[in-house]
């Protein structure tokens, strides 16, 4: 096979941005499977240069000329930006390939603006891309491992990457671990749903943290794992045989259903600073919050309760919630929000709003039979931006109203002093109140308060929430003309938009070729 010159772009950023915040954060936000992808084709013997695209990069300064390939990593966000980049990389012949969430969940769509599009990927199908690395149009071939990989490149062989990424972080330096894919979890929502469990091999795991200790003198590690520390003692075990106690720091997601008091002290003992427990409904999901079949007010309390436990070891905890689940009706899930802010007030609310990423997840199938799926377009869909399914309870001006009362209550002034009073740490308690006063708290705050008014008094913004009309109000393509900045010139007609449907029908294609003795392909 000849040598190609291969670029890699980690899409972190979803245009070009000037914020501080970003400036000093958004290299914390990359990826591990660009920098694995990276190792792959090194291994193959080809030339590759990696970047991180964090918003401040002239991409068409930084990135090598005469390239025969490029692979770009997106989450759906930063679909738009990954099909602006691909679109002029194709004009000049190069060939294209989209791997990452947005390719897992818009398989469909992604294949007009990419050669190759892929699902799970190991080696194997990065070997059959650099193999075959050819055009592909109209539609780019799409590309999947069976499943999840059992292993991938540690932090040692990625590490020129990680390196290089990290040097645009000025204080902060996170290294991206994964130690295990998959759950044993089944909320209805999420991506890993269906996904099985695995353990990666512990032995990798303990070379990579002997290794950083060698780079820094107390590294940070994010671990990337969907759900941190399902086999506990088989984790925490490794990393105490690994490195000294509390030598790194270490964040992770977890459970509440694993947190429990022996755990939180060993985390702790283990460097364990900051820990993201979903919790994502009150009348919801009790399985892995271990409040079984507790309810409403019943479950708030003893999550806060244990919450608080939590807060006793650990110095930086952020409580994740879902908003707009079917389960929700009237004002109750909002209030015992409010309620568990003032019970627990030095967790870190972290708000999603719900969202049907394409075929992110089983349930997704049974929301778009319903018909109840708005093809918001992708650059909106992270959680905050739009909620692109019709709540089933709830009017949309009656939703945002109770969105904008729970956002204003959870970053007010009193909410802010309280949760610096319930953090003991210094870095926690600074680094809550700059999270509620930028984008993620005040910058929410304005967005949603301009969604409801236009919600209000526009009936056109008005009829797209209620399915009546295709037409993308001007509030939404203004927006996505000035986040995406000069690219906007490069985003291929028609990127905007994109069928939410697609999911059901492949699926509904797939029935019909089965039932017909063939096969979908
Ligand atoms: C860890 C994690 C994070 C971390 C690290 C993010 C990162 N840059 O990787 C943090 C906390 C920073 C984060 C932030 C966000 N996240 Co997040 N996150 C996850 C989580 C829990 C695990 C993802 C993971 O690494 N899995 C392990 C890897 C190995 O598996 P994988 O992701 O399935 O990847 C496979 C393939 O997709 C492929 N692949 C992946 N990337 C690439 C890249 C290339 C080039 C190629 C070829 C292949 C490839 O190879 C892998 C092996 O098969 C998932 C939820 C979940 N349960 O999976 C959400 C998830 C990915 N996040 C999600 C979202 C929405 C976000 C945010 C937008 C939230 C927000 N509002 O801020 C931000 C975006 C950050 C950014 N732009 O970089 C969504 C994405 C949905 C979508 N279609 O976009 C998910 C699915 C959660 C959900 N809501 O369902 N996240
Ligand atoms: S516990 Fe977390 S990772 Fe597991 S299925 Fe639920 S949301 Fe997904």
């Amino acid at each position: 096979m000849r040598k190609l010159r291969i670029g890699i772009i980690d899409l972190v950023s979803k245009g070009p941005t000037r914020a501080l915040w970003a400036k000093v954060f958004n290299a914390n936000l990359a990826s591990i499977m660009p920098q694995v992808v990276g190792v792959w084709c090194q291994k193959a013997g080809h030339d590759v240069s990696l970047i991180c695209y964090t918003g401040f990069e002239d991409l068409s300064e930084e990135l090598p000329r005469d390239l025969d390939l490029m692979f770009i990593g997106a989450f759906t966000e930063s679909a738009l930006v990954a099909y602006a980049i691909s679109s002029r990389l194709r004009a000049q012949g190069v060939v294209t390939v989209l791997g990452g969430p947005h390719a897992r969940c818009y398989p469909e769509d992604a294949q007009k603006y990419f050669d190759y599009v892929l699902g799970f990927t190991d080696e194997t199908v990065i070997q059959d891309v650099l193999k075959d690395c050819s055009q592909h149009v109209p539609l780019g071939v799409r590309l999947s491992a069976a499943k999840q990989p059992v292993e991938l490149p540690g932090v040692r062989e990625r590490w020129t990457f990680i390196e290089s990424t990290l040097r645009k972080a000025p204080f902060i330096k996170l290294v991206p671990m994964l130690a295990s894919t998959g759950c044993p979890y089944t909320c209805s929502f999420c991506i890993d749903s269906s996904v099985p469990y695995q353990l990666f091999n512990m032995e990798g795991m303990k070379e990579d943290l002997r290794f950083l200790l060698t780079k820094f003198k107390r590294p940070l590690v994010g671990w990337h794992d969907p759900n941190f520390g399902i086999r506990f003692d088989d984790l925490m075990g490794s990393i105490e045989e690994a490195v000294p106690a509390n030598s790194i720091d270490f964040i992770a997601e977890s459970s509440l259903s694993l947190l429990s008091e022996p755990h939180l002290q060993r985390l702790k003992r283990n460097g364990f600073g900051a820990l993201l427990p979903g919790i994502e409904s009150w009348f919801d999901l009790g399985e892995k919050s271990r409040t079984g079949l507790a309810q409403g007010e019943a479950k708030m309390q003893r999550i806060a309760e244990h919450v608080n436990m939590v807060l006793r070891y650990i110095p930086y905890v952020q409580t994740n919630f879902v908003m707009g689940l079917d389960v929700d009706a009237g004002s109750e899930p909002f209030e015992l929000t409010k309620r568990f802010i003032d019970l627990a007030p030095g967790a870190f609310p972290g708000y999603s709003l719900l969202t049907a990423f394409g075929e992110a997840a089983p349930i997704n199938f049974q929301y778009q039979s319903e018909g109840r799926v708005i093809g918001f377009p992708f650059h909106f869909l992270n959680n905050n931006g739009a909620m692109n399914l019709r709540p089933k309870h709830y009017a949309w001006p009656v939703f945002y109203k109770h969105v904008i009362d729970l956002t204003r209550y959870s970053f007010s002034p009193r909410a802010i002093a309280r949760r610096i009073g319930g953090t003991s740490a210094f870095v926690p308690k600074w680094l809550n109140v700059v999270r509620a006063i930028s984008s993620e708290g005040f910058g929410r705050l304005r967005y949603y308060t301009q969604v409801h008014q236009q919600l209000l008094s526009n009936r056109q913004f008005r009829d797209y929430f209620e399915q009546e009309t295709d037409v993308l109000p001007a509030f939404f393509q203004n927006r996505i003309r000035e986040d995406l900045g000069p690219m906007w010139k490069s985003l291929p007609q028609g990127a905007m938009y994109h069928d939410p449907y697609a999911y059901l029908k492949s699926q509904q294609e797939y029935s019909r070729l089965a039932a017909a003795g063939g096969t979908a392909g």
